[in-house]
């Protein structure tokens, strides 16, 4: 079987406790309070965002699944045999199963994940339904320079995979800067698939992260239990809520932990203040028109070399590849 062995590469890891203290220590010192999104994460954070995927009210992984239900195999038809498979994250086995099936004799998979557990997971699941392809599982931070792993043949384009949105969880200026990376990554002749959330009508993007059963509250407090879990700080979840909101100006969902009243919250050696009201932001989940994504694409040197959308046009797989030489005038 192809499966090398599970050896993680410990290229670039996530922070270490005494980082994670340091990251979290800063986010509460700054004037405005923010804590990064991937801290969501954890294990309990990662079931309940998968729960949140099964909510009537959040469009976007239905949207994906059925735009790549119709559309899988004109996309591996774009993309050509012999393809590296690049994923970053690897918790999507649904949907990178749907493009794999139509592959044609693709080189190898190689998902990028820094928690190792899943990680795991997903290459065991998918050596399963695929036994005959190569899986090159890489253990890093995908938002840092990869060295990917040799493949075992030499591929025609090394296609990286972003499926989800997760795209939206960065600033317009850090999305450029990421896809800068992808385009270093993927060689001349790659290409980038990512899946960007579409702007819409603002109340249904709002109900996606205000489901009524209250699954993305709780996602989002699970932060302040996990930062209590492993942190052994204080935050008593009952005295903070959750809050999304759209801002139009920006094309984002903001979601910010709002504190209930006023109180102080022991990170460490520090404390925390907190005024009644107060809001620390902890996500955006910005959404594109498909005008906005070609101009953060083309920034980044790419160019949109195909679109496609879910029969209702909620969501957009995009295909970007190098952008051509600027002709002179
Ligand atoms: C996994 C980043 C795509 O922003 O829609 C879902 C995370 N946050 N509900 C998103 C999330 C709240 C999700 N992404």
């Amino acid at each position: 079987m192809s499966l090398q062995a599970f050896e993680p590469r410990d290229d670039d890891r996530r922070p270490p406790a005494s980082e994670l203290l340091e990251i979290v220590q800063r986010g509460l010192r700054a004037k405005l309070k923010q804590l990064p999104s991937w801290l969501f994460y954890d294990e309990r954070g990662s079931q309940l965002f998968e729960q949140i995927c099964e909510q009537p009210e959040y469009y976007l992984t239905r949207a994906e699944i059925a735009l790549l239900d119709v559309h899988a195999a004109e996309i591996a038809d774009v993309l050509g045999p012999d393809v590296r498979l690049v994923e970053y994250g690897s918790g999507n086995a649904i949907k990178t199963r749907l493009l794999l099936e139509h592959l044609s004799s693709p080189v190898s998979y190689v998902p990028v994940e820094i928690a190792s557990a899943s990680l795991k997971a997903s290459v065991e699941r998918m050596a399963e339904q695929f036994p005959r392809l190569p899986m090159q599982p890489l253990y890093a931070d995908f938002t840092r320079p990869l060295r990917l792993p040799i493949p075992p043949r030499a591929p025609r384009r090394t296609i990286v995979y972003f499926p989800g949105s997760t795209i939206g969880n960065f600033e317009q200026r850090d999305a450029i800067q990421l896809l800068r990376k992808m385009r270093d990554e993927m060689g001349m002749a790659g290409g980038i698939l990512v899946g960007a959330d579409l702007k819409k009508d603002v109340a249904l993007i709002e109900a996606a992260y205000n489901d009524r059963a209250g699954v993305t509250a709780e996602f989002t407090l699970n932060m302040l239990a996990r930062i209590n879990r492993e942190l052994g700080s204080n935050f008593n979840l009952d005295a903070f809520r959750h809050r999304s909101h759209y801002n139009p100006l920006a094309g984002r969902i903001e979601t910010h932990i709002i504190s209930l009243c006023e109180q102080k919250v022991r990170i460490g050696r520090m404390q925390a203040s907190f005024a009644e009201g107060e809001a620390m932001l902890v996500e955006y989940s910005c959404k594109y028109s498909p005008t906005d994504f070609a101009a953060i694409a083309a920034k980044a040197g790419l160019e949109v070399a195909q679109v496609w959308f879910d029969p209702e046009v909620l969501f957009s797989v995009q295909y970007l590849v190098r952008k051509g030489p600027a002709v002179q005038a």
